[in-house]
């Protein structure tokens, strides 16, 4: 209801909505109206209401809770279920527990802030409040368990392309799930699942984006190797529009990942948006590092390196660092 009650105030963008038109929208008495309008101005929108004239919207924060993303979203599956906190120690884990008890495919879980948040084996990922997008999607494919690492490929598909509608920003993939802008990274992807023997009961799509972080905020160690879309365009940009872009950028893709043909069908998308191939690279592996140059991507999201040696290796799983 509150997204319906937002969506009217932008709509007259300056100019007042009546208690009564709201009433009439949302089907509720002004009594509700006004506490929703009441709600809404605790969580730091300026509202001005005039008596006989009705509400009128004064200024947005920069939130990124359910009604603001929902407002104009343009998708069927993901995020018709939205679960926002202001502050949550990783959106992953209540995405899993969320997932274990049933929630839906396509089920959205966002934070403001994170207190633990979490990139691949337990290293930590630097989740401040007011600046960033730190969420997860709660996924259900009906894929083999060997596929489930390919939809973090999906995905960092959906995040460059998102970038690149949303900012203009031309962000970059670095094989498999960060995004760099020059070398440093402004966004990346912790995939975790559900299974049992060969079956997938959910997939969680964790996506960190460094929204409005300015560079001189982020920790020392993180100062060479970090970026945010503020520091890159030197402007902030609405949180809640990233989110939204995001999300109907990523559902077309999975759909198309689920129903028709995998990764292959993606691979050219996923190549189009790649810093990877064609640059000399250090994979580091469980079973130490190779070095060598990326040649390509196969059908499956398996990355073929050529190594020094003039052998060709394929690298299933691994971290690595990509020399441009
Ligand atoms: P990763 O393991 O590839 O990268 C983690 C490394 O990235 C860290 O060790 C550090 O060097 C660097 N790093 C930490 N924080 C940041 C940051 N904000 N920007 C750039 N570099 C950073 C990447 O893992 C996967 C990250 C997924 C994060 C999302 S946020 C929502 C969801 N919830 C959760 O706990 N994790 C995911």
């Amino acid at each position: 209801m509150q997204g319906t009650i937002l969506h009217m105030l932008r709509e007259t963008p300056g100019g007042f909505v009546s208690g009564e038109a709201m009433c009439q929208a949302c089907g509720v008495s002004r009594t509700a109206i006004w506490k929703h309008i009441k709600d809404l101005q605790d969580a730091g929108y300026q509202i001005e209401a005039v008596r006989n004239k009705g509400y009128r919207l004064v200024e947005s924060p920069d939130l990124v809770t359910a009604a603001e993303i929902r407002e104009g979203l343009q998708t069927t599956l993901i995020g018709q279920s939205i679960i926002y906190r202001e502050s949550l120690d990783s959106t992953n884990t209540l995405a899993q527990q969320m997932a274990n008890q049933g929630a839906p495919e396509g089920t959205v879980v966002i934070a403001d802030e994170q207190t633990s948040g979490r990139g691949r084996r337990g290293r930590q990922w630097f989740s401040p409040p007011h600046s960033g997008i730190w969420m997860s999607l709660i996924l259900r494919p009906e894929l083999p368990l060997a596929h489930a690492a390919q939809i973090t490929l999906v995905a960092a598909v959906a995040l460059c392309q998102a970038l690149s509608r949303a900012t203009g920003v031309k962000a970059g993939i670095k094989w498999p799930n960060d995004i760099l802008f020059n070398g440093k990274k402004c966004c990346g992807i912790l995939t975790e699942m559900h299974a049992e023997f060969d079956q997938i009961h959910h997939l969680v799509v964790g996506i960190g984006i460094n929204v409005n972080i300015p560079q001189a905020d982020f920790p020392d160690e993180l100062q060479s190797i970090a970026t945010s879309l503020q520091a890159i365009r030197g402007e902030k940009l609405a949180r809640a529009e990233v989110v939204r872009t995001v999300l109907e950028e990523f559902e077309p893709l999975y759909r198309r990942y689920v129903n028709n043909g995998g990764f292959g069908s993606l691979r050219d998308a996923w190549k189009a948006n790649n810093i990877t191939l064609g640059n000399r690279i250090v994979a580091h592996t469980a079973r130490g590092d190779i070095e060598g140059k990326a040649l390509d991507i196969d059908e499956f999201g398996v990355l073929l390196m050529e190594k020094d040696n003039g052998e060709q290796e394929k690298i299933y799983s691994a971290d690595i660092t990509v020399f441009v």
